[in-house]
């Protein structure tokens, strides 16, 4: 699958961001992929203000160039398929041009660029990746300078300048909290402070700001330092915040108390405030509105069984056994979203009211990007447990998207999971080969395949070796 992904890329679409398979040419990509579905008609983009954010053709202008040979090079990489990565190495070497103009989002060049990057270069020791990396990594620096040192979601590479239009514009909890992991990396990688410097600001910030009831809301403005508004998901626009909480504390060897303790308060509010059980006896994780719930889980909060599964072991020893069943039935509500749709994949978001659960019941919810989130899950699970049950679930989506996905030239999402008649949307996402194959192609390998205790995958699975970093950034690497 991941050859078939990427030889229709390089045939069509090479050196684009992403390829399109039914119309076979390339595009610059939706870099708001991870937005859940609703919030684009919601009017949010009003709200946040985004400069160079085209609505009419969800995109940026100008910019990066490449997503999916960068996204795909560790993959290609740890499924040795060798001649691909020489051609995506040769790609980044030669064509892989950081003197772009044209803006970017912050969140997404990191965790799909520089983390592509950082992994490439940690799995081969290839200074080519190392460089650019660093170099990216400098100019997404003027993002940062906002009144409070939380970056702004977007960086205009020619002049340096950063995104924002008006003081009631946003930061984003999952954008401005998905960057520590790689920031480390790049300070240890090229010796400057800077970077780690910004992130460990982002953190003296979100540590002393007052919560509600301990929950993260998910808007913040960079300018006052305080919360635009109280909703709080676990799904899009604060996932991977939680995320880099225990995962900075694993790939720190455990010597990040502060985000270990950050990530346990916090999911100890989620527990309490946004939890559930439906009356069929699915657990969930709903949304919060100011006190108000939403009952609905998107596809993004799919990833948190796995995280839970990650963070059970360093939990309170009392709470450990509990962890790891919050993550396994998580897990499993998420496995029904799939088996209760006609493709056995499923919907971008599903609900539970009016009687019917784990299904898509909103207007355009009810669409498939050949997201991983699931299947990360799965991997997560299995790993812990080797319940052959994940495996199973594991294989049950390999079918199904040889059956609804693939198409002549690449693999596409569909608009409709609800259908046997596969509408498909003409997009072969870039974390369809970082993620999903990758956590698909580590759910059949042996747990020493990127093991987990000594690998971290960043939000877009670009694996980062654990025991390199403290939280200082300061090299402490095993001997
Ligand atoms: C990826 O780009 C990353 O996983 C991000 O954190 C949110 N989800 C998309 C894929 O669904």
């Amino acid at each position: 699958m991941m050859r078939f992904s990427w030889q229709n890329y390089k045939l069509y679409a090479m050196g684009e961001n992403e390829l399109r398979p039914l119309t076979k040419d390339g595009y610059e990509g939706n870099m708001f992929g991870w937005f859940p579905a609703g919030w684009s008609n919601g009017g949010w983009l009003e709200t946040l203000s985004f400069l160079s954010y085209s609505p009419e053709h969800k995109t940026f202008k100008g910019g990066l160039s490449g997503a999916t040979i960068i996204d795909s090079l560790d993959t290609l990489y740890l499924m040795e398929l060798k001649e691909e990565f020489q051609e995506a190495k040769a790609w980044v070497k030669e064509s892989f041009h950081l003197n772009v103009s044209g803006e970017a989002s912050l969140f997404e060049v990191n965790i799909r660029y520089i983390g592509g990057l950082l992994s490439a270069f940690y799995l081969t020791g290839e200074e080519v990746f190392r460089l650019k990396a660093i170099k990216l990594g400098e100019k997404l620096l003027p993002a940062f300078n906002t009144p409070t040192g939380i970056p702004k979601g977007v960086v205009n590479f020619k002049s340096g300048s950063w995104g924002w239009t008006t003081a009631g514009s946003s930061s984003i909890l999952a954008e401005f909290g998905s960057l520590h992991l790689e920031f480390l990396h790049l300070t240890e990688l090229s010796g400057n402070q800077v970077f780690a410097e910004k992130v460990r600001n982002i953190r003296r910030v979100l540590r002393k700001i007052d919560k509600p009831f301990g929950l993260y809301p998910n808007f913040l403005s960079p300018v006052s330092g305080n919360w635009v508004q109280h909703h709080v998901s676990v799904g899009g626009l604060g996932d991977s915040f939680y995320e880099y909480l225990i995962k900075s504390w694993l790939m720190s060897a455990k010597t990040d108390t502060e985000a270990k303790n950050m990530y346990y308060e916090a999911l100890e509010a989620i527990e309490t405030y946004l939890l559930n059980v439906s009356p069929g006896g699915l657990t969930y994780i709903a949304e919060w509105r100011g006190g108000i719930l939403d009952h609905k889980m998107g596809h993004l909060a799919c990833f948190s069984g796995g995280m839970i599964a990650l963070g059970a072991e360093d939990a309170k020893e009392e709470k450990r056994a509990h962890y790891r069943e919050l993550a396994a039935q998580i897990t499993r509500t998420c496995h029904e979203s799939y088996v209760r749709s006609d493709t056995k994949l499923g919907p971008e978001a599903f609900w539970f009211n009016s009687g019917r659960e784990a299904v898509a019941t909103q207007l355009g919810e009810s669409y498939y990007i050949l997201r991983p989130e699931v299947v990360e899950s799965y991997m997560y699970l299995w790993r812990q447990t080797h319940n052959p049950i994940y495996r199973e679930w594991g294989w049950d989506v390999v079918m199904a998207l040889e059956k609804y996905c693939r198409t002549e030239a690449g693999f596409s999402g569909i608009q409709d999971v609800y259908s046997s008649i596969p509408n498909h949307d003409n997009k072969q996402q870039s974390f369809f080969l970082a993620e999903t194959l990758k956590y698909l192609y580590l759910l059949f390998s042996e747990d020493d395949v990127l093991s987990l205790e000594d690998w971290v995958f960043n939000t877009e699975a670009h694996p980062l070796p654990v025991n390199h970093s403290d939280s200082l950034g300061r090299a402490t690497r095993r001997q």
